[in-house]
C-alpha cells in the first residue's frame, strides 16, 4: 500500500514537472513585444552619398560622434565628407557637424524632413558627425 501512494506520488511529480514546461514557452511573446517596440524605434535618418537620395546610403538610428567608421551600404567607402543629401525618418530633430565630436559647422535636420541637395546649404561631402536633439 505503501509503494502504490509512493508511485502515485511519483506521476503526480511527472505530471507537474509537465505542466511546468509550459510557461517557459509562453515568453515567446514578451519577445515579439520587444521586437515590435524596436521596429518602431528603428526609423533612421537616412545620409545619401550622392543627390536626390541616390548612391549609397547610411542609416543613423542614433547619435554618431565620428563618421569615420560607418560605411556606404554596399561600398566599403566611409560616409565621412562624403553625404550629398538626407532623409530624416525619425520624429527627432537632428544636427549633423562638419567635425567630428560634433564640432564645426552644423546643418539642422527637422524632423520628418528631407533635402535632395545639401549643397545649398554649403553642407555638400561635410557630415563627419550626428546627434539627435
Ligand atoms: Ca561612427
Ligand atoms: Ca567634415
Amino acid at each position: 500500500m505503501k509503494r502504490a501512494i509512493a508511485t502515485a506520488v511519483g506521476i503526480a511529480a511527472l505530471c507537474a514537472g509537465g505542466v511546468l514546461a509550459a510557461p517557459t514557452a509562453v515568453a515567446a511573446p514578451g519577445d515579439s513585444a520587444v521586437a515590435s517596440e524596436a521596429s518602431v524605434n528603428a526609423a533612421k535618418l537616412h545620409i545619401y552619398r550622392h543627390d536626390d537620395y541616390k548612391g549609397g546610403y547610411h542609416g543613423f538610428a542614433k547619435s554618431d560622434r565620428d563618421f569615420t567608421n560607418n560605411l556606404w551600404t554596399g561600398a566599403a567607402n566611409s560616409v565621412n565628407n562624403g553625404a550629398s543629401s538626407m532623409r530624416n525618418k525619425t520624429s527627432r530633430a537632428a544636427v549633423l557637424y562638419d567635425g567630428r565630436g560634433f564640432t564645426g559647422r552644423t546643418y539642422y535636420a527637422k524632423k520628418h524632413s528631407s533635402d535632395s541637395d545639401l549643397s545649398n546649404n554649403g553642407f555638400d561631402n561635410r557630415a563627419s558627425s550626428l546627434r539627435f536633439l
